[in-house]
């Protein structure tokens, strides 16, 4: 999957200690375009109020750098953070891109928040859709992407030049994996997944969407498929699928949604816009009673 006349792309990490969401902005050097990968939108839950220092701070990194975005790319609709990818778009350009399987999880969840009739369940929300296997460029860098569900169903790797930007697979080898327990996801799909993506080169950079900082320790965001290979605590070489999938299900188990799933799927399906306001011009989220 990598062609040798890749140069590495420049990658820059943003962390938002809130929600332990790593943010990227991916750039080609010898052209200045760039990607911008999960972008987060700060929200105050308790006031209902969002606001932009952490998109702010990728906006001043881009301009600072002179670069050119060219993409504002999702690995997923996130359960625990609002995307950014519309402020992004309106202040840099850039096309807002995701994984087709959405269409799935509009599905799903325009039910569970029994959405307004207008609401779109064939992805039209984002500029562009992608495919397994599907290539595009930033600049010189070529792209290529793999559907790696479990997760949830629309997940997607960016594999960009040398280095791969995985969402909610792995994370660090000291904390594992990604939860498999909300609507759509599937221990056994995850482990399918995180094997292909285990099956890049070795020496591939990869990317974490988040680190929940296991004992305390510093915040981490980069590792590589030799060093998920040979330690990664869930399913290092050697742990085959079933006893993943016991392990995987038996953690779920214990684990609370994350504060932020409900605010953040209403939003996320919307590919980062807001539902429409009410009559007096205010957009309402909805809770939904007993049914999660
Ligand atoms: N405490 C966090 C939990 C976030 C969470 O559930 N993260 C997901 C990714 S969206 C996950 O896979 N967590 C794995 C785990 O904790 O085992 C929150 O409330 O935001
Ligand atoms: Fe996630």
């Amino acid at each position: 999957m990598l062609t040798g006349v890749e140069t590495r792309p420049d990658v820059k990490g943003f962390y938002d200690s809130a929600t332990s969401t790593i943010s990227y902005v991916v750039a080609d050097p010898e052209t200045r375009r760039a990607a911008i990968v999960d972008s987060v939108l700060d929200f105050d839950v308790k006031a209902g109020r969002t606001r932009t220092k952490s998109a702010d701070d990728l906006i001043a990194y881009v301009k600072g750098q002179r670069l050119t975005v060219d993409w504002l790319l999702e690995t997923h609709a996130h359960a625990d953070h609002l995307s950014a990818a519309p402020y992004l778009k309106e202040k840099l350009g850039g096309r807002i891109a995701i994984g087709e399987h959405i269409k799935t999880v509009q599905q799903t969840f325009k039910k569970v928040f029994n959405a307004e009739p207008g609401f779109a369940t064939d992805g039209r929300q984002f500029d562009h859709l992608f495919k397994d296997g599907e290539k595009f460029r930033i600049g010189n860098l070529e792209g290529v992407v793999m559907h790696t569900p479990g997760h949830t169903p629309a997940c997607l790797t960016y594999v960009i030049g040398n280095s791969a930007f995985i969402g909610d697979t792995l994370f660090m080898p000291d904390y594992g994996t990604a939860r498999c327990d909300f609507p759509g996801g599937d221990a056994a799909t995850l482990y399918r997944s995180i094997r292909r993506v285990l099956s890049l080169p070795p020496e591939t950079r990869l990317f974490m969407c988040h680190d929940y900082q296991p004992g305390g320790r510093p915040v981490k965001w980069q590792t590589t498929v030799a060093e998920e290979r040979a330690g990664n605590i869930h399913v290092r070489d050697g742990v085959g699928e079933a006893e993943f999938v016991a392990m995987r299900t038996a953690r779920d188990k214990t684990l609370e949604m994350p504060v932020l799933i409900l605010p953040a799927v209403q939003i996320n399906m919307r590919a980062g816009r807001f539902p429409p306001p009410d009559d007096n011009g205010v957009s309402y989220l909805k809770l939904p009673l007993n049914l999660l």
